[in-house]
């Protein structure tokens, strides 16, 4: 089944559950989506794994979910206890890009386009830990059913509405009962301590408290209330320059003008962004645009947007890109081009490491092999899903480049001699092919001053190494760079007396500079 059929599916099941009004219509399929029966055989089969590794999480999900409320079950309290569960923080997720990614990080780092045959060569392990996957955006679009767009975008509800469920059996006797007010996620923490007895506290560590912006949806507990008006009458949804006002049933919101997954696209001035206007009393899915018709509401609700934003601390608007994410912040490595160690230490988070992306460097090791031969990391960043690491793999000295799984540069000769136990100075001398982004570069291993190793590396990672692993020196955490070498912690069996990092200056431009901070404050997100 393609992403077309299943976006048919699911709208029917939600009509046959209650979840969504009887009334409510089907958004239409945009035309920058291929439709299902267009494509290839070769990407209805990647694609079809894709999704089939989407559904096993979501299964897997469940099963544990269900544990934890068994496990409170076990204990005699789920009677009393309030369970508030949400499926989802967003919409579904287009950071896959068109055609979906074996690793993450491709698309973080502006790779967007990963050939459905290289893809395929994943196919018996999507999903398992051999990938770091993600599918592709016209699945994310399906998943969001009925709604317009995906994650990143706060102007529709494709990527701010969700599914919650509400359980607490001592309070609420209509299990299974649907409501149907527009709440908000701020209105959680009210919510809670409504149900708890308890205030907000309005000074904390003798700080007063900013007042809490939601209300509580406790009222809609009893089965009395199921048609109750909502009381979150107005709120307004922003994110890079894309907004959405809610208030009283009416909803007013840009168009998005780039879609997220073109990832860097040039933006236009914020005030040509174009306005829509719903009804959602009538309208449940932002299926018909108003605007047209009805200029003078379209006014009064971007009046009440600026009113909103204003209260709330969203202006300036800012569609740069996450400028304000990336404006520059006390940091323990900024301006520094020397960066020394000595030792093991595990665990130093990649924006407090010595970055090697986008220009020459040269890692200096003196170390000190056992009796019996060394093995072990001496330093690396990153893992499986691209990084570097400079080891001693069974006495021979071995430095590795994993190019985000694409491709991977190794430099050894397993024709030395083992490391002799005793004190050596190893180097890796990596020379940029710059000025500019990604470019190749010329890498030369050497221990004791004699070169083992020269190799030229097509081209380099672009953006960043992956956020969720770090610099370590000694051993390796989470993933290594090459699963065919080494299995983590691989823990140095000598001692490294002092480890230095040399790095050249960033050979990128002015504007390249801020398509990277733009990239790495976009993959933190
Ligand atoms: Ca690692």
């Amino acid at each position: 089944m393609g992403w077309n059929v299943l976006r048919e599916q699911i709208f029917a099941n939600q009509k046959r559950l209650g979840v969504i009004p009887a009334d409510a219509k089907l958004t239409e399929w945009p035309d920058s989506l291929p439709k299902w029966e267009t494509l290839s055989a070769d990407q209805k089969k990647l694609f079809a794994r894709q999704a089939e590794v989407f559904a096993a999480y979501t299964a897997y999900t469940d099963h544990e979910i269900g544990r934890v409320i068994q496990q409170v079950e076990d204990m005699g309290k789920l009677d009393n206890t309030l369970i508030i569960y949400i499926d989802g923080d967003n919409g579904t997720s287009p950071e896959g890009t068109l055609s979906g990614t074996p690793n993450q990080l491709t698309a973080y780092n502006g790779v967007l386009d990963v050939p459905i045959t290289e893809q395929l060569k994943f196919y018996d392990t999507w999903g398992s830990a051999a990938t770091y996957p993600h599918m592709a955006v016209a699945w994310s679009w399906a998943f969001d059913t009925p709604f317009k767009w995906t994650k990143q975008v706060a102007s529709h509800f494709g990527g701010t509405r969700q599914g919650l469920a509400i359980a607490w059996p001592a309070r609420i006797k209509d299990a299974g009962g649907i409501r149907h007010q527009f709440h908000h996620m701020i209105d959680i923490v009210p919510t809670i301590l409504e149900a708890a007895g308890i205030k907000a506290p309005q000074m904390v560590n003798g700080i007063k408290q900013n007042p809490i912006e939601g209300v509580s949806m406790a009222y809609t507990f009893d089965k009395a209330k199921t048609n109750a008006p909502s009381t979150h009458k107005t709120q307004y949804f922003e994110m890079v320059g894309n907004r959405g006002i809610y208030h009283e049933g009416w909803y007013a919101n840009t168009t998005p003008p780039v879609p997220p997954w073109m990832l860097g696209a040039a933006m236009p001035p914020l005030k040509e962004y174009k306005w829509e206007l719903y009804d959602l009393n009538k309208d449940y899915s932002q299926a018909n645009d108003l605007a047209a018709k009805m200029p003078g509401k379209v006014k009064e609700m971007q009046a009440l947007f600026l009113t909103e934003a204003a209260k709330y601390q969203v202006l300036p608007l800012d569609n740069s890109g996450f400028a304000r994410a990336i404006a520059p912040r006390p940091s323990t490595v900024a301006g520094k081009n020397v960066f020394t160690y000595t030792g093991v230490n595990v665990g130093i988070p990649t924006g407090n490491s010595p970055s090697i992306l986008n220009k020459s460097f040269t890692i200096t090791a003196e170390v000190e092999v056992p009796q019996g031969g060394g093995d072990g990391m001496i330093v690396t960043e990153g893992g499986r899903w691209g990084g570097y690491g400079l080891y001693i793999l069974k006495g021979r000295l071995v430095f590795t480049y994993n190019l985000l799984m694409l491709l991977s540069g190794r430099w050894a000769n397993e024709a030395e001699a083992p490391l002799a136990a005793g004190k050596h100075t190893i180097v890796f001398d990596f020379k940029y092919d710059g000025p500019g982004i990604a470019k190749s570069g010329t890498g030369v291993l050497k221990v004791d001053g004699k070169e083992i190793r020269t190799l030229t590396l097509p081209k380099t990672i672009p953006f960043l190494l992956p956020p969720d692993e770090t610099f370590d020196v000694g051993a390796d955490t989470r993933t290594g760079v090459n699963d065919l070498d080494y299995q983590v912690p691989f823990r140095f069996n000598g001692k490294i007396d002092k480890l230095t990092f040399n790095l050249g200056p960033s050979q990128l431009a002015a504007e390249e500079q801020q398509k990277v901070q733009k990239a790495v404050a976009k993959a933190k997100d």
